[in-house]
């Protein structure tokens, strides 16, 4: 690895895991407040520190992850970084790190115990925000200098396509800039005003739209790295090539395409949108399956042409053939495995009039525990167990190997308890995101006794989750500066599986094409509805009162 990329990408992990290990300790505190067993000390806040753990792992943790993954990926598929490249990634890199650590100061000093989805009413201080909007910035700067070197490349081979990861890491990055859209104009426009006292009001109805046509694509900026490693890096580790190279850029595109006008999802109960509008992003959300539908297909489909290349035969023989004891593949196909009821949930939430069922209760919590809580960070915490090394040098040694196994079978086994509880809990009508305090608080957890419909039973899986999460951390230590030093022959590599785009049609990498249609989704979606929302603000919404 160049030496460039490598300290980049290192510092990146530096603060992912440093997010991740905070993080899940604010993890560990909820459950058992939610079990009423622990009670926080004056100067913290149940709110604060829920505010933290969705923060440091849902935002902070991803996102920093995200960026070492791409910026090592690029390096390796399209050669090294210019000296350009490098340093607009630096400094992306400083200001997402400034933002990130505005915004902690701020919890920490309990000015803003907003949760992470920071819509309004709840109000923060005016540098929280601030501390966002560099956030965000800095990403940008960051995705901005990944496209540059994807631009260097396709100018230097004129009419070729270009490797999958890089193609994916390109749509990855516009899907994220034109998510950010609606968040960025929201905290510019409608928080900052507002945090600092320059508006007398806030237009609720906007700033929670504003924030979810942001928040859904949010979970595929997620999703889509772990899809990258699903496609592009677990057939190298099998010993075969992707199974559709169009297959795999389709899908990529149908996310660009079908993720963002969906965020009303997020908001059919609220009266302020009509149902129309509902309705239409319902339809479009059912799209958006689509893709996760053809990635789960070209998935079973590598498993089982390879497990039959090994030998295996019956119905189910090839299945005994996939190499169970690495480490790096076992991982992610539970993480794999764990998508399948959480994908199926998410459908139901996205069912209109089911949605009345679950919404606002820990049914979500249970929901995104498993989308983005397996599905994505065991992928990364697969994808770890060789990236650190082969950035490093290290070796990830058969004791280190045997510890990553523990780690991930005692995170599933953990996120088994925790989230089956939360799902059940929440169809028997446990709220969301409160401690219960205020309102009848003994007889609230007294309704929950069954044996998985209990708070016992998800503070036992939370338990095992942060277990988990510190030997992860003890391991990633262990990666980075005790394990013995690789020499030439057993260095660790960067898998990338061949992939066969003879046959891809080169359009699927025409990104004018592909944004522009997009943009024309967004605006069918959300035009009407959000200029109702303008023309209906009520009195002293500040900025966006009228027209
Ligand atoms: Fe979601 C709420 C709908 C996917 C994350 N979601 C949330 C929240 C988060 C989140 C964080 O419509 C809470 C937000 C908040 O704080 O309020 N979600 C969906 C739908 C999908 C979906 C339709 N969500 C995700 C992903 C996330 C994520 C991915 C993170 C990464 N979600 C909703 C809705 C709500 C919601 C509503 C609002 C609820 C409310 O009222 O508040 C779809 O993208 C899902 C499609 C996925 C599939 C699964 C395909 C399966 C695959 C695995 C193949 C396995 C193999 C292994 C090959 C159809 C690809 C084989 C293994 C064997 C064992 C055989």
């Amino acid at each position: 690895v160049p030496k460039g990329e490598r300290k980049l990408a290192l510092a990146n992990l530096g603060f992912a895991y440093t997010a991740f290990l905070i993080g899940t300790l604010c993890g560990l505190f909820q459950v058992f407040i939610r079990n009423d067993a622990l009670t926080l000390p004056s100067w913290l806040d149940y709110y604060q520190v829920l505010t933290a753990h969705g923060l440091l792992l849902a935002i902070v943790f991803t996102t920093y992850f995200i960026f070492a993954f791409f910026q090592t990926g690029m390096s390796r598929t399209l050669g090294a970084f210019g000296p350009k490249v490098l340093s607009w990634n630096w400094i992306g890199f400083a200001i997402t790190s400034v933002g990130t650590i505005l915004v902690v100061i701020m919890i920490i000093a309990g000015e803003a115990s907003v949760l992470y989805t920071f819509y309004a009413p709840l109000q923060a201080h005016g540098l929280f925000y601030i501390g966002l909007a560099l956030f965000v910035i800095g990403t940008w700067v960051q995705g901005f200098a990944l496209v540059g070197h994807y631009r260097v490349w396709r100018k230097q081979n004129k009419g070729e396509l270009s490797p999958l990861f890089a193609f994916m890491t390109v749509a990855t990055v516009i899907l994220w800039v034109i998510a950010c859209l609606g968040v960025v104009a929201a905290v510019l426009f409608q928080f900052i005003p507002w945090a600092f006292g320059w508006v007398e009001g806030i237009n609720v109805e906007l700033s929670r739209s504003l924030f979810w046509y942001f928040g859904h694509p949010l979970v595929y900026f997620w999703l889509l790295p772990a899809y990258m490693a699903w496609y592009v890096i677990v057939p190298k580790i099998l010993g075969t090539k992707v199974f559709s190279d169009s297959l795999a850029r389709l899908s990529f595109v149908l996310f660009i395409l079908f993720s963002i006008p969906v965020g009303f999802h997020h908001q059919l109960t609220e009266p302020g949108i009509a149902s129309f509008w509902k309705f239409l992003q319902t339809v479009l959300t059912f799209m958006v399956i689509i893709p996760s539908l053809m990635t789960a297909f070209s998935m079973f489909a590598t498993f089982e042409l390879r497990g039959r290349e090994l030998g295996g035969r019956g119905v189910f023989g090839w299945f005994r053939k996939l190499p169970w004891k690495d480490v790096r593949f076992t991982s992610i196909f539970i993480a794999m495995a764990f998508f399948i009821p959480g994908g199926a949930g998410g459908i139901i939430n996205a069912s209109f009039q089911m949605n009345e069922v679950i919404h606002n209760t820990l049914w979500v919590v249970g929901h995104f525990h498993i989308t983005v809580g397996t599905p994505v960070a065991m992928t990364f915490f697969g994808l770890t167990f060789w990236l650190i090394p082969y950035l490093t040098g290290r070796r990830f040694t058969k004791s280190l190997q045997r510890l990553a196994f523990i780690q991930v079978i005692s995170w599933s086994v953990g996120m088994v308890f925790m989230s089956t509880a939360q799902h059940l809990l929440g169809l028997l009508g446990a709220p969301r995101r409160t401690a219960y305090t205020g309102y009848a608080h003994d007889d609230a957890l007294a309704w929950f006794d069954g044996i998985l419909s209990n708070h016992v039973t998800m503070a036992v899986g939370g338990s095992i989750l942060f277990l988990s999460a510190a030997l992860l951390v003890f391991i990633v230590v262990q990666l980075w500066w005790i394990a013995p030093q690789a020499n030439e022959k057993n260095r660790e590599t960067f898998p990338v599986a061949p992939s066969d785009s003879s046959a891809t049609p080169h359009f699927l990498e025409n990104w004018k094409l592909w944004i522009g249609i997009a943009f024309v989704l967004i605006a069918i979606a959300y035009t009407v509805p959000l200029a109702d929302m303008i023309q209906h603000a009520p009195p002293g919404s500040g900025r966006f009162q009228t027209w």
